[in-house]
């Protein structure tokens, strides 16, 4: 497979102002050769230096486009294969002609993720990294994007790896153990336990580590929730700058849910805008109000809205209690309005709860919102710490934290060598699965196939 040369769009579908097609293989400047003439006659193509030219078609035997080529010899390129990137205009209709030309000169078109395949296959990455390929260029904040850049630049495998030392390091002092039981290589087992811990406590923290990876590349979620009628809808339409939702001045006017995204700063939210909970008076309200709160309950925080126009009311403190548990910003809406609520009353009532006057009507304080749900709902982030992203690399790391912490327990009852040795040394093809090092088709393939052709 790694034998022929591959040929693809690099840049998004679309227009653009410039468009990349990139060819990896043995055959790549073979291929482009035919397809691109230098400007000046006889101009050498030297290795990373853009070249001005014309791209010609040889059915046609006419040039069609002007171009930059540039030709990466292996081993340094992206792929660790030969490598030509073509620039022209992002224009669809030339760029595929350009891949058309390609193939029907030898290349073969690439497949989703191929190029990044490859610097796998090619040893220049290992899984872990191409993972971090693909986060960069879906990264939802970025926050995000710094951590999946440290990661591509290899610091997930690194901790990875010496994960893997520390456990060999422990497996053979175990075995000399087993081996030599008479020798002066005996370390006591307090030892052994000692450093199992440490390892147990590293994988753990990687593993709790996902919960706030997960936040950060699939957005922040927000319920804004409220009785009916104190202005959801207007504040979701207010933070979305645009008129998403249905606002009357009747109750009950929001009954299905509605999802959109925002961005504050560097992070994504998804704000929910939904049904009232209040007493329904339609079943199809009812239904609102069993999915609204279902979604609030999964939601990582709350915007509880409270309408200050009106005087507070047992509903108003029940809704505050029930979403004690949660992460929660009291708003005080229609601020705008003469206040008939006692708004002391209910914060002292709402504790250490957060709150904040607005007017999503008018606009007021929405500023200060934004910089409330920032500092609030985004999770703080020590430099130093490493940071899981995907579902995959967590289940595998519980699988290797199962194995340690069983092995740990054998110990700790007295099991001999053989035997809790055995649980800990499970973790090690446990290990070389989660940097790619064992390599397992379907686990590639799903890694590859969510890629965008052309990289
Ligand atoms: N004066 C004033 N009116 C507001 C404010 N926010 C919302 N309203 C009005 O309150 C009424 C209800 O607003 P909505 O945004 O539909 O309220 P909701 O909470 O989504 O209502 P339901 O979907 O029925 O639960 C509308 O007439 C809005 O114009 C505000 O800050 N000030
Ligand atoms: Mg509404």
């Amino acid at each position: 497979m790694l034998d022929d040369t591959i040929i693809a769009i690099s840049t998004p579908v679309g227009f653009g102002g410039l468009g990349i097609v990139r060819l990896s293989g043995k055959k790549s400047l073979a291929v482009a050769k035919k397809i691109f003439k230098p400007k000046k006659r006889g101009t050498k193509i030297i290795p990373r230096r853009p070249v001005l030219g014309n791209l010609y078609n040889p059915e046609q035997k006419d040039y069609f486009e002007e171009a930059f080529l540039t030709y990466f010899p292996k081993p340094y390129t992206y792929t660790r294969e030969e490598m030509i990137e073509i620039s022209c205009h992002g224009s669809p209709v030339i760029l595929e002609q350009i891949v058309r030309l390609g193939i029907k000169e030898g290349a073969r078109h690439a497949d989703p993720g191929e190029f990044t395949l490859r610097a796998y296959l090619g040893g220049r990455i290992d899984i872990l990294q191409a993972e971090a390929v693909n986060d960069i260029i879906h990264a939802a904040s970025y926050k995000q994007a710094k951590i999946s850049f440290k990661q591509l630049e290899g610091s997930l495998s690194k901790q990875v790896s010496a994960l893997r030392s520390q456990i060999i390091h422990l497996l053979s002092q175990i075995e000399a153990r087993i081996e030599f039981p008479e020798d002066g290589l005996r370390t006591s087992t307090k030892r052994t336990l000692k450093t199992l811990e440490n390892v147990v406590h590293s994988v753990n923290r990687l593993v709790e580590s996902y919960n706030l990876g997960r936040t950060l590349s699939e957005g922040i979620t927000l319920a804004i929730t409220g009785r009916t009628n104190v202005g959801k809808s207007t504040l979701f339409n207010s933070l979305l700058e645009k008129d998403r939702a249905i606002v009357t001045p009747h109750p009950g006017t929001t009954r299905d849910f509605l999802r959109e995204n925002i961005s504050i700063k560097d992070s994504i939210f998804t704000l929910i805008d939904m049904a009232g909970l209040g007493s329904p008076v339609h079943p199809v309200e009812k239904e609102g109000i069993k999915r609204g709160k279902k979604l609030a309950s999964q939601a990582e925080g709350i915007l509880l809205l409270l309408d200050a126009s009106h005087k507070e009311t047992p509903e108003d403190f029940k809704l505050i209690k029930r979403f004690q548990d949660k992460k929660v910003l009291l708003l005080f809406n229609k601020t705008d309005l003469p206040q008939k609520m006692n708004t002391e009353r209910v914060k002292k009532r709402a504790e250490h709860t957060p709150t904040l006057e607005i007017s999503a009507l008018k606009g007021t304080n929405l500023k200060n919102l934004k910089e409330k749900i920032h500092t609030l709902f985004v999770p703080d982030l020590a430099q130093e710490e490493e940071i899981i992203l995907h579902l995959r690399q967590k289940l595998v790391l519980e699988e290797i934290l199962d194995s340690l912490i069983e092995g740990q327990s054998l110990l700790k009852q007295g099991y001999p060598e053989e035997i809790y040795a055995e649980e800990i040394r499970k973790a090690i093809p446990l290990i070389g699965q989660l940097t790619g090092e064992i390599h397992a088709d379907d686990i590639i393939n799903d890694i590859f196939s969510r890629f965008c052709v052309g990289k």
